[in-house]
């Protein structure tokens, strides 16, 4: 298959695009990488030729009308989960491994790993709005009653995925899409 090519912002201040980065280099995905300047005029040219929404990540390979385009991070690791890695990202069974794929422990950390996923993904919006990510800052904040909320949530996300990876042997151990 055609190596992809993955559009990103700058890893320190666009956290979407160092999401779909960090699982295409986690699952040893070989691709190339176009890094963009958000909010400047010389990235209008690509983020028109390849990017519905005008942003980042997206991940295209192919030509013409053989050209895919994948416009958001967790469509991304749709994508790459189907087509581009023999390991499955949810549960992190080698996917050739059916038994072991189709039990039930199976089923049960899929459904915990894809729901972290999708609520980091369509909620939170406390922290998100009020923290963006900019890794080397530092900032005393006052955060709102739904910042904290929100990190509260996480708080509990963590420490249940740290509680059962002890006991079972997933989540956190061992690297994850979540
Ligand atoms: N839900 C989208 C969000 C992508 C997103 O908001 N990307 C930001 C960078 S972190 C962006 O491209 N912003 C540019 C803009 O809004 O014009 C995804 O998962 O990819």
């Amino acid at each position: 298959m055609e190596k992809p090519l993955l559009i990103i912002g700058n890893k320190n201040y666009s956290s979407w695009s160092l999401r779909a980065w960090l699982l295409l280099k986690a699952f040893d995905i070989d691709f190339d990488e176009q890094l963009i300047e958000l909010f400047h005029p010389s990235a209008r040219p690509t983020l028109e030729a390849h990017s519905p929404t005008g942003k980042v990540p997206i991940l295209v390979y192919g030509e013409k009308d053989n050209k895919v385009t994948v416009w958001d991070t967790l469509a991304i690791a749709m994508h790459v989960n189907e087509y581009f890695t023999d390991i499955d990202i949810w549960t992190g069974i080698d996917k050739s491994n059916a038994e072991k794929r189709n039990s039930n422990q199976s089923r049960i950390n899929s459904a915990y790993c894809q729901s972290i996923v999708a609520e980091m993904h369509s909620g939170l919006t406390g922290i998100r709005n009020e923290m963006p990510m900019n890794i080397r800052a530092t900032a005393k904040i006052q955060p709102s009653s739904a910042c904290l909320v929100d990190i509260a949530r996480i708080e509990d996300i963590f420490a249940d995925c740290l509680k059962k990876s002890l006991s079972r042997q997933f989540l956190i151990r061992r690297f994850h899409s979540s």
